[in-house]
């Protein structure tokens, strides 16, 4: 399931290079290539949907999500405390459409109202 206009869908395969993290054969995890924070890091399955919404099979969803733990660890944010935020549709800005978790940490983020 990929979509050949897809940017996230031509990291997954390898056509375009990313700051890989870490890789298994659901998920890759690549930093941001524009971070908004010392430590920003996307989570994304290999198959393609375009947000969370997009019928993810639960397992699929189950294993983005079990990764967030490890790859804080991995990235070093666990002590300090971390962000992870899937942003959905046109109000929340998603701009690219192929679900993606971030991992944001590395300094105090304020509450959004804040
Ligand atoms: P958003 O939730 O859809 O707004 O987030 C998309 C993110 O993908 C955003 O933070 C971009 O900087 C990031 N990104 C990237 O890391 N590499 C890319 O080639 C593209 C976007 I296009």
């Amino acid at each position: 399931m990929q979509d050949e206009n897809c940017i996230f869908c031509k990291i997954a395969k390898g056509e375009v290079p990313t700051s890989k993290v870490y890789e298994d054969d659901t998920c890759i995890v690549f930093d941001d290539n524009d971070p908004l924070m010392p430590v920003h890091t996307l989570i994304i399955p290999k198959d393609h949907y375009a947000n969370i919404g997009d019928g993810v099979p639960e397992e699929t969803l189950g294993h983005v999500f079990g990764l967030v733990g490890k790859i804080a660890e991995m990235k070093g944010v666990t002590e300090g405390g971390y962000r992870v935020l899937v942003n959905t549709g046109d109000d929340a800005s998603q701009s690219v459409k192929h679900l993606h978790v971030h991992i944001l940490g590395g300094g105090h983020m304020p509450r959004p109202n804040d």
